[in-house]
Protein backbone atom coordinates (compact mmCIF):
# COMPACT_ATOMS: atom_id res chain seq x y z
CA UNK A 1 0.00 0.00 0.00
CA UNK A 2 1.13 3.36 -1.20
CA UNK A 3 0.25 6.30 1.89
CA UNK A 4 0.79 10.21 0.93
CA UNK A 5 0.62 12.33 4.14
CA UNK A 6 0.62 16.37 3.27
CA UNK A 7 1.06 18.44 6.03
CA UNK A 8 2.99 21.49 7.59
CA UNK A 9 4.76 19.80 10.07
CA UNK A 10 6.21 16.70 8.21
CA UNK A 11 8.55 16.06 11.60
CA UNK A 12 5.37 14.93 13.50
CA UNK A 13 5.41 11.85 11.02
CA UNK A 14 8.97 10.58 12.25
CA UNK A 15 7.48 8.35 14.96
CA UNK A 16 6.41 6.17 11.94
CA UNK A 17 9.90 4.79 11.56
CA UNK A 18 9.41 2.79 14.71
CA UNK A 19 7.43 -0.53 15.74
CA UNK A 20 4.38 -2.32 13.20
CA UNK A 21 4.27 0.64 10.84
CA UNK A 22 8.03 1.37 10.74
CA UNK A 23 8.57 -2.40 10.34
CA UNK A 24 6.05 -2.21 7.30
CA UNK A 25 8.15 0.08 5.78
CA UNK A 26 11.32 -1.14 5.60
CA UNK A 27 10.05 -4.99 4.07
CA UNK A 28 8.26 -2.76 1.72
CA UNK A 29 4.47 -3.71 2.59
CA UNK A 30 3.54 -0.34 3.24
CA UNK A 31 5.21 3.10 0.79
CA UNK A 32 4.52 6.13 3.03
CA UNK A 33 5.38 9.36 1.97
CA UNK A 34 5.51 12.31 4.10
CA UNK A 35 4.88 16.27 2.30
CA UNK A 36 5.37 19.35 3.18
CA UNK A 37 2.00 21.43 2.45
CA UNK A 38 4.57 24.35 2.20
CA UNK A 39 6.51 23.33 -0.61
CA UNK A 40 3.44 24.06 -2.77
CA UNK A 41 3.37 27.67 -1.80
CA UNK A 42 4.82 30.29 -4.13
CA UNK A 43 5.12 33.63 -1.99
CA UNK A 44 8.19 34.81 0.41
CA UNK A 45 6.68 33.96 3.70
CA UNK A 46 5.25 30.45 2.44
CA UNK A 47 1.77 31.15 3.34
CA UNK A 48 -1.06 28.48 3.50
CA UNK A 49 -3.61 30.37 5.87
CA UNK A 50 -5.62 33.45 5.25
CA UNK A 51 -8.86 35.33 7.12
CA UNK A 52 -12.17 33.63 6.67
CA UNK A 53 -14.41 34.94 4.71
CA UNK A 54 -17.28 36.37 6.13
CA UNK A 55 -15.78 36.85 9.73
CA UNK A 56 -15.19 35.13 12.62
CA UNK A 57 -12.12 33.76 15.09
CA UNK A 58 -9.05 32.16 13.72
CA UNK A 59 -7.84 31.28 9.88
CA UNK A 60 -8.78 28.80 7.09
CA UNK A 61 -5.81 27.28 4.86
CA UNK A 62 -6.27 28.72 1.90
CA UNK A 63 -7.08 25.66 -1.53
CA UNK A 64 -4.23 26.91 -4.08
CA UNK A 65 -0.80 25.05 -2.16
CA UNK A 66 -3.56 22.15 -1.81
CA UNK A 67 -4.67 21.65 -5.11
CA UNK A 68 -0.96 22.37 -6.33
CA UNK A 69 0.23 19.26 -3.60
CA UNK A 70 -2.75 17.21 -4.20
CA UNK A 71 -2.89 17.43 -8.22
CA UNK A 72 1.00 16.52 -7.97
CA UNK A 73 0.72 13.33 -5.68
CA UNK A 74 -2.47 12.00 -7.49
CA UNK A 75 -1.00 12.19 -10.47
CA UNK A 76 2.26 10.19 -9.46
CA UNK A 77 -0.22 7.32 -7.73
CA UNK A 78 -2.32 7.09 -11.02
CA UNK A 79 0.78 7.49 -13.49
CA UNK A 80 -0.63 9.97 -15.66
CA UNK A 81 -1.68 13.44 -15.76
CA UNK A 82 -2.53 15.12 -12.57
CA UNK A 83 -5.68 15.24 -10.96
CA UNK A 84 -7.26 12.58 -13.93
CA UNK A 85 -7.29 9.41 -12.33
CA UNK A 86 -9.17 11.06 -9.12
CA UNK A 87 -12.94 10.04 -10.44
CA UNK A 88 -12.46 6.57 -10.78
CA UNK A 89 -11.83 3.71 -8.80
CA UNK A 90 -7.92 3.24 -9.51
CA UNK A 91 -7.65 6.79 -8.10
CA UNK A 92 -6.15 7.50 -4.21
CA UNK A 93 -8.89 7.75 -1.56
CA UNK A 94 -8.51 11.25 -0.28
CA UNK A 95 -9.14 11.46 3.80
CA UNK A 96 -9.10 14.68 5.43
CA UNK A 97 -8.95 13.99 9.23
CA UNK A 98 -11.76 16.38 10.92
CA UNK A 99 -13.58 16.96 13.66
CA UNK A 100 -17.02 17.40 11.93
CA UNK A 101 -16.27 14.43 9.63
CA UNK A 102 -17.87 10.63 9.89
CA UNK A 103 -16.96 8.31 13.04
CA UNK A 104 -13.64 6.18 12.52
CA UNK A 105 -14.40 2.44 12.78
CA UNK A 106 -12.13 -0.82 12.84
CA UNK A 107 -14.98 -1.39 10.03
CA UNK A 108 -13.57 1.76 8.06
CA UNK A 109 -9.96 0.17 8.88
CA UNK A 110 -10.51 -2.89 7.25
CA UNK A 111 -12.08 -1.34 4.06
CA UNK A 112 -8.99 1.42 3.67
CA UNK A 113 -6.80 -1.31 4.28
CA UNK A 114 -7.75 -2.63 1.07
CA UNK A 115 -7.24 0.31 -1.00
CA UNK A 116 -3.92 0.70 -2.71
CA UNK A 117 -3.86 4.07 -2.85
CA UNK A 118 -4.30 6.41 0.03
CA UNK A 119 -3.87 10.15 0.29
CA UNK A 120 -4.00 12.07 4.42
CA UNK A 121 -4.11 15.90 4.20
CA UNK A 122 -3.59 17.17 7.65
CA UNK A 123 -5.64 20.39 7.76
CA UNK A 124 -5.07 23.52 10.94
CA UNK A 125 -6.37 26.43 12.38
CA UNK A 126 -10.28 26.37 11.64
CA UNK A 127 -9.91 23.81 8.62
CA UNK A 128 -9.39 24.04 5.18
CA UNK A 129 -11.14 26.36 2.71
CA UNK A 130 -14.69 23.71 1.43
CA UNK A 131 -13.74 24.34 -1.94
CA UNK A 132 -10.84 21.84 -1.97
CA UNK A 133 -12.95 18.89 -0.63
CA UNK A 134 -15.91 19.93 -3.40
CA UNK A 135 -13.15 20.10 -6.10
CA UNK A 136 -11.83 16.54 -5.07
CA UNK A 137 -14.88 14.65 -4.51
CA UNK A 138 -16.36 15.67 -8.22
CA UNK A 139 -13.81 13.70 -9.92
CA UNK A 140 -12.55 11.08 -6.95
CA UNK A 141 -13.24 9.55 -3.54
CA UNK A 142 -13.10 12.10 -0.42
CA UNK A 143 -13.69 11.28 2.96
CA UNK A 144 -13.69 13.34 6.40
CA UNK A 145 -12.80 11.49 9.03
CA UNK A 146 -13.36 12.03 12.81
CA UNK A 147 -12.01 10.09 15.98
CA UNK A 148 -13.96 11.18 18.14
CA UNK A 149 -15.98 13.94 19.35
CA UNK A 150 -13.21 16.00 20.99
CA UNK A 151 -10.92 18.80 19.27
CA UNK A 152 -7.57 17.84 18.37
CA UNK A 153 -5.29 21.14 16.87
CA UNK A 154 -4.93 19.10 13.67
CA UNK A 155 -4.64 16.36 12.02
CA UNK A 156 -1.26 15.20 12.18
CA UNK A 157 -1.83 12.90 15.44
CA UNK A 158 -5.58 11.78 14.19
CA UNK A 159 -4.21 10.48 11.01
CA UNK A 160 -1.13 8.67 12.76
CA UNK A 161 -4.15 7.07 14.68
CA UNK A 162 -5.79 5.87 11.36
CA UNK A 163 -2.41 4.76 9.99
CA UNK A 164 -1.59 2.47 13.19
CA UNK A 165 -5.39 1.16 12.94
CA UNK A 166 -5.28 0.22 9.24
CA UNK A 167 -1.62 -0.19 8.36
CA UNK A 168 -1.97 -3.64 10.89
CA UNK A 169 -4.86 -4.55 9.14
CA UNK A 170 -2.49 -5.11 6.13
CA UNK A 171 -2.00 -9.13 4.96
CA UNK A 172 1.62 -9.26 6.35
CA UNK A 173 1.79 -6.62 8.89
CA UNK A 174 1.06 -8.01 12.03
CA UNK A 175 2.99 -11.69 12.59
CA UNK A 176 0.13 -13.87 13.53
CA UNK A 177 -2.69 -12.87 11.83
CA UNK A 178 -5.04 -15.00 14.45
CA UNK A 179 -4.43 -12.07 17.23
CA UNK A 180 -5.93 -9.47 15.11
CA UNK A 181 -9.35 -11.80 15.58
CA UNK A 182 -9.65 -11.80 19.03
CA UNK A 183 -9.33 -8.11 19.65
CA UNK A 184 -12.03 -5.58 20.87
CA UNK A 185 -14.03 -4.09 17.77
CA UNK A 186 -13.55 -7.08 15.59
CA UNK A 187 -16.77 -8.84 16.28
CA UNK A 188 -18.52 -5.86 17.46
CA UNK A 189 -17.83 -7.00 21.02
CA UNK A 190 -14.97 -4.89 23.58
CA UNK A 191 -12.57 -7.99 24.05
CA UNK A 192 -12.46 -10.37 27.08
CA UNK A 193 -9.93 -10.02 30.09
CA UNK A 194 -6.68 -11.41 29.23
CA UNK A 195 -3.77 -13.31 32.50
CA UNK A 196 -0.69 -14.89 32.12
CA UNK A 197 1.83 -16.31 34.61
CA UNK A 198 1.81 -16.17 37.34
CA UNK A 199 -1.60 -17.72 38.95
CA UNK A 200 -1.95 -15.60 41.71
CA UNK A 201 -0.24 -11.78 42.25
CA UNK A 202 -0.40 -9.65 44.93
CA UNK A 203 -3.29 -12.08 46.01
CA UNK A 204 -5.53 -11.94 42.58
CA UNK A 205 -6.45 -14.79 41.34
CA UNK A 206 -6.38 -15.76 37.31
CA UNK A 207 -10.51 -17.12 37.18
CA UNK A 208 -10.22 -20.73 37.51
CA UNK A 209 -11.76 -21.65 34.66
CA UNK A 210 -8.78 -20.15 32.18
CA UNK A 211 -6.29 -22.83 34.36
CA UNK A 212 -9.52 -25.71 33.59
CA UNK A 213 -7.98 -27.05 30.15
CA UNK A 214 -11.70 -26.94 28.78
CA UNK A 215 -12.02 -24.91 26.20
CA UNK A 216 -15.85 -24.86 25.26
CA UNK A 217 -16.48 -23.29 28.93
CA UNK A 218 -13.39 -20.93 28.56
CA UNK A 219 -14.79 -20.17 25.02
CA UNK A 220 -18.65 -19.07 26.97
CA UNK A 221 -16.90 -17.67 29.79
CA UNK A 222 -15.09 -15.26 27.67
CA UNK A 223 -18.15 -14.22 25.67
CA UNK A 224 -19.78 -13.95 29.03
CA UNK A 225 -16.85 -11.65 29.61
CA UNK A 226 -17.25 -9.74 26.56
CA UNK A 227 -20.92 -8.86 26.86
CA UNK A 228 -20.49 -7.77 30.69
CA UNK A 229 -17.85 -5.36 29.87
CA UNK A 230 -19.76 -4.26 26.44
CA UNK A 231 -22.82 -3.97 28.54
CA UNK A 232 -21.07 -1.93 31.35
CA UNK A 233 -18.85 0.39 29.34
CA UNK A 234 -20.00 0.66 25.83
CA UNK A 235 -24.20 -0.36 25.55
CA UNK A 236 -24.76 1.79 22.14
CA UNK A 237 -22.36 -1.03 20.70
CA UNK A 238 -24.85 -4.25 21.70
CA UNK A 239 -27.52 -5.10 19.59
CA UNK A 240 -31.08 -3.58 20.30
CA UNK A 241 -31.98 -7.35 21.62
CA UNK A 242 -28.58 -8.03 23.55
CA UNK A 243 -28.84 -4.54 25.32
CA UNK A 244 -31.49 -5.34 28.39
CA UNK A 245 -31.25 -8.54 30.24
CL1 LIG B 1 -9.75 13.56 12.76
N1 LIG B 1 -9.13 16.00 13.56
C1 LIG B 1 -9.15 17.00 14.46
N2 LIG B 1 -8.51 18.13 14.18
N3 LIG B 1 -9.76 16.91 15.62
C2 LIG B 1 -10.37 15.75 15.87
C3 LIG B 1 -10.39 14.68 14.99
C4 LIG B 1 -9.75 14.84 13.83
N4 LIG B 1 -11.09 13.68 15.53
C5 LIG B 1 -11.49 14.11 16.70
N5 LIG B 1 -11.08 15.37 16.92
Amino acid sequence: MRIDILTIFPEFFSVLDVSLVGKARQSGLIDLRVHNLRDHTHDRHNTVDDTPYGGGAGMVMKPEPWGEALDEIIGEVAGGAAGDQAGTDAGPVLIFPSPAGELFTQKMARSLAEEPNLVFGCGRYEGIDQRVFDHYAATGRVRLISLGDYVLNGGEVAVMAMIEAIGRLIPGVVGNPESLVEESHEDGLLEYPSYTKPSSWRGHDVPPVLLSGNHGAIAAWRREQQLARTRQVRPDLLPPANSEE
